[in-house]
């Protein structure tokens, strides 16, 4: 069974967004909305057991804040979070957050060796946009075949839906195919629709299960920084390259 396509999570897998972007931008919307709100690092680690922005605040509401008083939940959290949402794509346009180690040269060696890309999130479209047009220019948007977003589906990681999505858009089996995630939920969205993974963790997930993964790494590694292999086979690679996961794929699909 040949390796045809590697498909991307973004938010802690392409670039550790979540500490540096998507919480700073939260809680800058909280604060130009004159909510007595401020969410900590800890608290947006417990927090992110929910994808998607607008259920993350609802879930916050009504977890921590049952007090708050609010005729329209949906409403306030729609009002917050496009706040945020500008106030992200703001920040990740002024160039602060850099892609993940490995990232960039790994996408490269990808499209010359003819492998199809794809991206499978459950974050906004114009926050994948400005993240990937920031670090690679805007011509890169183009690598990627398919740009599966939240919005498309009903349904978030942890459900399969936007693997689905995006396997479908791309007439791709799944078994030709690796997933890239960092999270629990990535993993186990990933593995429901019949994909094999390669997890990188971050700070946020580096306690997760994995336990579907091909392999758990610290990061993707470059020739001159090796990754660390937290799960699964220790081979002659020391960073992931398209050897690497050709070797991977051969023994797990
Ligand atoms: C991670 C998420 C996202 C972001 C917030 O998505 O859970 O919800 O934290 O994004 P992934 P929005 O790892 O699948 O990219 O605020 O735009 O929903
Ligand atoms: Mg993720």
């Amino acid at each position: 069974m040949a390796l045809e396509a590697l498909i991307f999570d973004v938010d802690g897998t392409l670039a550790n967004t979540e500490r540096d972007a998507h919480l700073v931008a939260f809680n800058e919307a909280f604060k130009e909305l004159g909510l007595d709100w401020f969410w900590t690092s800890e608290m947006y680690h417990k927090l992110l057991d929910v994808t998607g922005g607008q259920l993350r605040i609802k879930h916050y509401l009504k977890t921590y804040r049952p007090d708050f008083e609010c005729d329209d939940v949906d409403a306030l959290a729609k009002k917050i979070h496009a706040l945020k949402t500008k106030i992200y794509v703001h920040l990740i346009n002024t160039g602060a957050i850099p892609l993940r180690t490995g990232v960039t040269r790994l996408l490269n060696e990808a499209r010359l060796a003819g492998l199809r890309l794809a991206i499978a999130t459950t974050t906004t479209p114009a926050n994948v946009s400005s993240l990937i047009s920031n670090a690679l220019g805007v011509d890169a948007l183009d690598w990627f075949e398919v740009i599966g977003a939240g919005d498309v589906v009903a349904n978030l990681k942890p459900a399969a839906d936007i693997y689905h999505y995006v396997l479908g858009q791309m007439n791709l089996n799944p078994n030709h195919a690796i997933a890239f995630e960092d999270s629990y939920n990535g993993i186990i969205a990933a593995t429901d629709a019949k994909l094999k993974t390669l997890i990188t963790v971050n700070e946020y997930t580096k306690t997760h299960q994995f336990d579907d993964a091909m392999a758990v790494l610290d990061h993707l590694g470059e020739p001159n920084k090796h990754f660390t292999v937290l799960k699964g086979e220790q081979t002659k690679h020391n960073y992931v390259s398209v050897d690497y996961l050709r070797e991977l794929h051969a023994k797990n699909c």
